[in-house]
């Protein structure tokens, strides 16, 4: 049977700002408080989307969640009708407004881990949405994220899905940012790279020191049992702890895998020697592609200001390997030069294409973290939502819904005026109807 990698990009929500929340993330920080450009992003990623749409890639769309978060305002005690509770947390804890206005669902890649049938135990494919304890904002996702996946991979014959693993530090997990398959095709059983940044149980094991580790050993393991994965098929790898100090906040930062080819940062792991091996001898008798990139080619900090590492490989229709890389990597003269030479050495990859994805790189998320990779076979493929899956009509009628629904700019200040909650609702009141994913807001139940 034919087997797919489909990419699921995350729909940026209408209330996209810049709120300096991520503590570690060099981007969210540097660019707190900046006016952000919701209609922008939110154009800019179905840009992304249609793009490789038309390269002949499975393209799926992801819906956003619902925000303002009303319902986290009231379960921390704010009170009275809507627009009271907006104006008092404005007022009493700013902070937590911008928290609980954030649209960072937008990176599916920490919607969850998934697992492909062809790894699991049961022969289906398995999805557990990310906690994300690490950061308060990032909290507020793994419900609806879990109702969203649930209606979009709603067919229990070939999928099942977990609750996110438990809300707390020692559990931390933040989702496909940290985790990378390898295989030879998709459909095939792979080796699944659990990547972490510290062990939860045990303080004398290396861990950064200035920036947090958002994903513990502890939680990968959880993943893999979960997903019924065979221990000759998972390496467990540790995020080395200075990269995370530089600014390096998820694996996806500093390395990217796709079939055979992991494209990776020689700083970006602990004991990276062992660790390759183990995946070349897990992975089988076929050949991995090891691309290291070397500190005197680009700099950490180069991978963290261009976002070199987070872009997505992706295997088109005809074998050949593609890079979609944002624009920050075209801008960067060693960057840039580094691809060109990447392009024609003896690797799959072939070919690099630019995106502007400036408003979501604003945030620290690249075009990888912008999508949740779901590898199918065709049953399994026809078993999704079809109404979620990108075509010309879905494009145009997404890009139409934006233009309808989206504001031009947005600052803090405009995250407590009422209107922005009713015209978030009335947009996704009317997405859950394009997409045909039901009541999966707490708005509308
Ligand atoms: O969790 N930024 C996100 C970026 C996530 C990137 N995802 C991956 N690497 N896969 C984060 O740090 C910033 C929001 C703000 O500051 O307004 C934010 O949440």
């Amino acid at each position: 049977m034919k087997s797919f990698e489909a990419n699921f990009d995350g729909l940026v929500g209408p209330t996209h700002n810049y709120a300096g929340l991520s503590e570690g993330n060099v981007a969210s920080k540097s660019n707190a408080n900046d006016m952000s450009s919701p209609k922008s992003a939110a154009l800019q990623g179905l840009q992304k989307m249609k793009a490789l749409h038309d390269l002949g890639m499975v393209q799926g769309v992801f819906a956003p969640q619902e925000r303002p978060d009303i319902f986290s305002l009231r379960r921390l005690g704010f009170s009275g009708t809507d627009a009271n509770v907006l104006e008092k947390a404005y007022k009493q804890a700013p902070s937590l407004l911008s928290a609980c206005c954030s649209a960072s669902s937008m990176w599916t890649a920490n919607a969850g881990t998934v697992s492909p049938s062809g790894d699991t135990l049961d022969g289906k494919v398995h999805f557990t949405p990310a906690n994300l304890t690490n950061k308060f904002h990032r909290s507020l996702e793994p419900d609806t994220t879990g109702n969203i996946l649930k209606s979009v991979f709603a067919d229990d014959k070939y999928f099942a899905h977990h609750l996110h693993l438990n809300d707390n530090d020692h559990f931390g997990d933040e989702g496909a940012a940290n985790h990378t398959r390898l295989c030879s095709n998709y459909g095939e059983q792979g080796v699944e790279i659990f990547t972490f940044g510290k062990y939860a149980f045990n303080a004398n094991m290396p861990a950064p020191k200035k920036f947090p580790a958002r994903q513990t050993l502890e939680a990968s393991r959880a993943i893999a049992r979960l997903h019924g994965l065979s221990d000759d098929k998972v390496v467990y790898v540790q995020q080395n702890p200075d990269v995370i100090d530089q600014g390096v906040f998820h694996n996806d930062v500093i390395s990217v895998g796709n079939q055979n080819v992991l494209f990776y940062h020689e700083q970006a792991f602990l004991n990276t020697d062992a660790f390759l091996a183990e995946v070349q001898q897990k992975f089988g008798s076929d050949d991995v592609h090891f691309i290291k990139v070397a500190t005197d080619q680009v700099s950490v900090d180069d991978c963290v200001k261009t976002y070199l590492f987070n872009t997505q490989i992706i295997t088109l229709p005809n074998g050949d390997m593609t890079i979609i890389a944002p624009m920050h990597c075209y801008d960067n003269p060693s960057v840039k030069a580094y691809l060109d030479d990447l392009i024609t050495q003896n690797t799959p990859i072939k070919q690099v294409k630019y995106f502007d994805v400036n408003e979501s790189m604003k945030n620290g998320g690249g075009p990888a973290c912008l999508r949740l990779r779901i590898a199918m076979n065709e049953a399994e493929l026809n078993a999704v939502n079809p109404n979620c899956l990108m075509s010309e009509s879905l494009y145009s009628t997404l890009t139409t819904w934006v233009n309808k629904h989206y504001r031009d700019t947005l600052s803090f200040d405009d995250l407590r005026d009422p209107q922005l909650l009713l015209e978030s609702r009335a947009a996704l009141d009317e997405l859950t109807q394009i997409l045909k994913i039901g009541s999966v807001y707490r708005f509308q139940q």
